[in-house]
C-alpha cells in the first residue's frame, strides 16, 4: 500500500481533485475548518481522504495498531429511552427483556478470570428497577474479583439517568462511581449532536450538550472517557462534521477523551429496518474524515464489530490506529443483525494487524503498551 502511495504524485493529484489547501493545512499541523470536513465528504474520494488521514495517523502513532484483551458485559436491556435505531431495548415483561443479578455479572467475571484481560466494558439500557447501589456493588465486586482490571462502565447517558433518580449532581454522581471502581467511561450514547434528529428518533435521550456537559465533568474528575458517532441512518455529512467539530471543542476544554469510534448503524429488527448497510466506502471516509477533524484526539479506533474484520483492518489505513479487542460476546450490534463473530482471538487480531501492513501493539485502556508483536 506504502510502495503504492509512495509513486503517485499527491500534491498534484489532491490540487487538481480541489484538496489542495486542506493538504497545505495537514502538512502544517493546521486545524481543518467544518467546511474543509463537509468538502471532504462532499467529494467521497476515500482515496484522497485516507491518503490525508494517514499523514496524521502516522505522525500521531507511527506504524502501531493497537488492540486490547477486553470482555464486554451488558447487564442489561431493558430501557425506557426506547431510541428508534436500536435493535438491543425491550420494556419490562417483553419476551427477551433481561436485567442481570449482580451474582450473574460476577459468575460471568469469574468464568473468564484465568484470562490475561486488562479491561471489563459494560453498557447497558435505562432500567427503572435497578437502583444506583447495583451500579456501585457491581464495581467493587469486580475489583474484588479482579483487582487489577480497569473497568470502563456506562455511557454518559446511564450516568446523566443516575444523576436523575439519585438526585445527587453530575458531579457526585461521578465521585460515587470512582469510588466503587469504575475507572473510565466508554464513548456510547452520543448518537449525532443533531437537536432535528434527535427530536425525531431519540427523543427520550440526553440531549448532545448534555451528553457533552456529562463527559466534561468526568474529565475534570480524572476519569477518561471515549466518544462515538451513529452515522448511516438518517445524518446528513453537515450533521456529522459538526459533531465532530463539537467534540473537538469539547476536547480543547477538557482533554479527557482518549479514542474516537464511529459506528456503523445496522438497521435490522430496528424501526427503521430497511435502510441499508453502510458501503465500506462510507466506513472509509468517515474513519478518515473523523481522523482529520478531530486533531485533538490521539486514537481513533476501528470496532470491527461493527465494521467486519475485513472493513477494521483496512481502516488501519486510513486514519484508525485501533482495532479494539476480543470482546469476547456483543449484543447490540448483533441484535441489530451484524453477521461478524462475537469474539476474535488474539491470534485473529494480530492475523488483521499484520495483513494491513501494521506493527501489533496490545494497550490497556489508556492506551499504555502492554505487549509489542
Ligand atoms: O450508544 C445502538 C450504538 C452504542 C445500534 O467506547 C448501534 O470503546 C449500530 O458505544 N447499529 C453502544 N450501532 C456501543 C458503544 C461502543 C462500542 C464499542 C466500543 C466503545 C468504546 C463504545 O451502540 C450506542 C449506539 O450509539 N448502537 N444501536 C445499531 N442498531
Amino acid at each position: 500500500m506504502e510502495e503504492i502511495r509512495d509513486r503517485l504524485n499527491w500534491d498534484e493529484t489532491l490540487e487538481k481533485a480541489g484538496l489542495g489547501e486542506i493538504h497545505r493545512k495537514v502538512q502544517d499541523g493546521e486545524r481543518l475548518s467544518f467546511d474543509d470536513g463537509v468538502k471532504l465528504f462532499e467529494l467521497g474520494d476515500p482515496t484522497l481522504a485516507g491518503y490525508l488521514a494517514n499523514i496524521i495517523r502516522e505522525r500521531k502513532n507511527g506504524n502501531r495498531a493497537y488492540f486490547i484483551r477486553n470482555q464486554h458485559i451488558n447487564h442489561t436491556n431493558i430501557c425506557r429511552n426506547k431510541c428508534r435505531f436500536c435493535a438491543f431495548y425491550r420494556e419490562k415483561g417483553q419476551e427477551g427483556a433481561y436485567q442481570m443479578t449482580l451474582d450473574d455479572i460476577f459468575a460471568e467475571v469469574e468464568l473468564h478470570k484465568d484470562k490475561p484481560f486488562t479491561e471489563i466494558h459494560i453498557v447497558g439500557g435505562l432500567n427503572p428497577d435497578l437502583n444506583f447501589k447495583y451500579y456501585t456493588d457491581m464495581f467493587s465486586g469486580i475489583k474484588r474479583i479482579r483487582p487489577e482490571i480497569h473497568v470502563q462502565a456506562l455511557t454518559c447517558v446511564e450516568v446523566a439517568w443516575l444523576a436523575e433518580i439519585t438526585g445527587m449532581s453530575v458531579k457526585d454522581t461521578l465521585i460515587k462511581l470512582k469510588e466503587s471502581g469504575l475507572d473510565s467511561i466508554p464513548g456510547g450514547g452520543a448518537e449525532v449532536f443533531s437537536e432535528a434528529l434527535r427530536r425525531k428518533y431519540w427523543p427520550n435521550k440526553l440531549a448532545g450538550n448534555e451528553w457533552l456537559e456529562v463527559a466534561g465533568e468526568a474529565h475534570k474528575l480524572g476519569i477518561p472517557t471515549n466518544a462515538t458517532i451513529l452515522y448511516g441512518h438518517k445524518e446528513t455529512y453537515e450533521e456529522r462534521v459538526h459533531h465532530l467539530v463539537k467534540l473537538r471543542e469539547q476536547q480543547d476544554k477538557t482533554g479527557g477523551f482518549i479514542a474516537f469510534i464511529p459506528l456503523a448503524f445496522h438497521s435490522h429488527n430496528t424501526d427503521l429496518t430497511g435502510i441499508p448497510r453502510t458501503t465500506g466506502r462510507d466506513d472509509l471516509m468517515m474513519m478518515a474524515v473523523s481522523r482529520l477533524m478531530l486533531d485533538n484526539f490521539d486514537h481513533i479506533k476501528a470496532f470491527w464489530i461493527m465494521l467486519t474484520p475485513e472493513i477494521a483492518a483496512l481502516s488501519l489505513n486510513y486514519g484508525a490506529d485501533d482495532i479494539d479487542g476480543t470482546v469476547t460476546e456483543e449484543k447490540i450490534t448483533h441484535m441489530a443483525g451484524a453477521e461478524t463473530p462475537t469474539a476474535l482471538t488474539v491470534d485473529e487480531l494480530l492475523g488483521l494487524i499484520h495483513d494491513a501492513g501494521r506493527d501489533p501493539t496490545e494497550r490497556d485502556t489508556i492506551y499504555n503498551i502492554i505487549k509489542e508483536y
